[in-house]
């Protein structure tokens, strides 16, 4: 319904709601758009020196400006409090619980995005800035906390699974970035010194995505929407949506992989 917009391909369930909003805002600018500007016109050509050569000094009488003032305001309360303000209430107020959902610690840096999962126990481990290290520990886990053990981090690459809720947990270690993921309709800023949670479901898989849009190399992105730094434009992140199945067994790979005993310590 809203193809004419010409937004990026959609993925979440929440999606058709913003860009249903996105279409009524835009139809209600153009509707205002020509009622003024033919107003204006009809000004400019009813009021022209020629024909008006001094000044009315009653003005007008009519109170068809007020009426249509008013109209307009009640359209932009619908829009308001009908559809952004329930909109946005269900994006911060409604979060699901973290017992359905998979709950995702993303921490942006200068120029990078450091993806932290739980592991099977769904408990994060500790972090401690003594321990960070830009090479081999960008979050400075402490992997001899017990909760730790299992946990997993990856740089730049966020996998999820299909038709779950999934909680991003937001932060930044620098300045402030953006989270935006164009075909999730999410952008959230990173903003150092606070976690900000942001939810969706994603609802299509990257596979059928390439299928959908006929392109094999398709790839979500996380762009960065903030200008950070000089790096900026190079702060990319990539979502892979894939079925439970296989969103399980790329995580019991990277545990094993991760928690493997490292023969340099
Ligand atoms: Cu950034």
């Amino acid at each position: 319904m809203t193809e004419w917009l010409g937004l990026p391909a959609l993925a979440t369930t929440h999606g058709g709601q913003i860009d249903g909003l996105i279409g009524w805002t835009h139809i209600f600018m153009l509707v205002l758009f020509v009622g003024w500007g033919g107003f204006f016109t009809y000004c400019l050509i009813r009021y022209r020196r020629s024909r008006q050569p001094v000044a009315n000094y009653t003005g007008v009488r009519s109170h068809v400006s007020n009426y249509s003032e008013v109209g307009v305001a009640i359209v932009e309360a619908i829009l308001l409090l009908g559809f952004s303000i329930p909109l946005w209430a269900a994006r911060v107020d409604h979060i699901p619980s973290e017992s359905e959902a998979l709950v995702v610690e993303v921490t942006g840096e200068q120029f990078a995005w450091n993806i932290h999962y739980a592991g099977p126990d769904g408990k994060f481990g500790k972090t401690d800035i003594k321990l960070l290290d830009l090479q081999s520990n960008p979050l400075g886990l402490d992997r001899d906390d017990p909760a730790a053990k299992d946990d997993v981090t990856t740089l730049n690459q966020l996998y999820l699974p299909v038709n779950k809720p999934i909680i991003i947990r937001l932060r930044s270690k620098d300045v402030i970035h953006s989270f935006g993921v164009p075909e999730f309709r999410v952008k959230q800023d990173a903003v150092p010194g606070l976690t900000i949670p942001l939810w969706f479901v994603p609802n299509v898989t990257t596979a059928e995505m390439r299928t959908r849009l006929g392109d094999a190399e398709f790839q979500y992105e996380i762009a960065c929407a903030q200008l950070c730094g000089l790096g900026h434009a190079k702060m990319r992140g990539f979502v892979t949506v894939v079925s439970a199945d296989e969103f399980q067994k790329w995580l019991d790979d990277k545990v094993k992989e991760q928690s493997a005993p490292d023969p340099f310590r």
